[in-house]
């Protein structure tokens, strides 16, 4: 059984080759993207027995994603394949090298119609974490009712929730929706794990360590983490807080999927044991090896290679 167990949509990507204007890309890379897949994968490379619950099209991208998902180590048995709707996909859009946009076809979507039929509470009785994402909930109502029954489980067999806001506007009518539905997320967990940019969107405030504040009033003794991008990350438990400066990197080639492996990096170091500290940078050291490598989890660390960032890193001194 998974120690930890994600659940969410998991699309194929098309990665233009080319740094130009969507219209005028010829050739892609076939390459696979989901939040809450990644995390698992993440997992799984460190070492941890991940699970995670989906649905996909029966067809070739839905078979395409298993493999891959599978590939990687992390428990599929709850992923069903739906004979009446497609796998969903997404093209990026590199037009000057670093900035990156994302195209979606995937509204109806396998994984949009989901239900809570989807979840087996048996499958949940050994878990340590169970991963929550905001995109979920934006999928659908059939899929937010779903979110919520996955929040329920936990809730009953005392199985502690991280929380990643993910917020996607694309997929929001607005800020207000997603704030209410996140923020009310944000208030049953016990881990937020959230970007500074979407901490603003969704609290109005800007200073880390007001996000956290906000957080803290609305869900007492929880965990907050405020992820800096390059410059590392902050967190508060109520307890304890602190600023935990990030790894340098010679060249980003790809931001996305760096929140993912930071949440990889993190969770394994608290199922390790490790304090709050030593674990954010954990997070920090996985973000910064990922976001060296295209696509979404093709560059997540292995723990020899999350070893040699950290060792590297205490012989320069940072
Ligand atoms: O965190 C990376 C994901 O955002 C990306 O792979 C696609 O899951 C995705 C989404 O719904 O945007």
């Amino acid at each position: 059984a998974p120690e930890v167990i994600t659940i969410g949509e998991t699309m194929v990507i098309f990665n233009p080759d080319q740094s130009l204007p969507l219209e005028y890309a010829h050739s892609f890379t076939k390459q696979i993207g989901g939040a809450e897949s990644n995390v698992a994968v993440g997992l799984s490379r460190l070492g941890h027995k991940a699970g995670w619950i989906s649905r996909v099209g029966s067809d070739p991208f839905g078979y395409y994603i298993q493999q891959v998902i599978r590939g990687e180590g992390v428990d599929t048995s709850l992923v069903t394949m739906d004979d009446k709707a497609p796998t969903g996909v997404f093209f990026k859009e590199r037009k000057t090298g670093d900035s990156v946009n994302v195209y979606y076809y995937r509204a109806h979507s396998a994984a949009s119609q989901m239900t809570e039929e989807d979840l087996d509470r048996d499958y949940f009785k050994n878990a340590e974490y169970v991963v929550v994402s905001g995109i979920l909930p934006a999928l659908s109502a059939s899929c937010r009712k779903t979110t919520d029954k996955v929040i329920q489980i936990a809730k009953d067999l005392t199985i502690p929730i991280v929380f990643d806001p993910n917020v996607r506007m694309k997929l929001w009518k607005d800020k207000d929706e997603a704030a209410s539905v996140l923020n009310d997320i944000a208030a049953q967990s016990d881990v937020i794990l959230i970007g500074d940019a979407e901490g603003h969107l969704l609290t109005g405030t800007n200073e880390p360590a007001e996000i956290a504040d906000f957080y803290k009033r609305l869900a007492p003794g929880t965990t907050v983490v405020v992820k800096l991008g390059a410059e590392g990350a902050y967190y508060s438990n109520g307890e304890e807080s602190a600023f935990v400066s990030g790894f340098p990197v010679s060249k980003v080639v790809d931001p996305i999927g760096a929140g993912d492996s930071f949440a990889a990096g993190f969770i394994s170091a608290q199922l390790r044991g490790l304090d709050l500290y030593s674990s954010v940078r954990m997070g920090n050291a996985a973000g910064a090896i990922t976001v060296q490598v295209s696509g979404d989890i093709e560059g997540f660390p292995r723990s020899f290679e999350l070893e040699k960032m950290l060792q590297s890193a205490e012989k320069e001194n940072y």
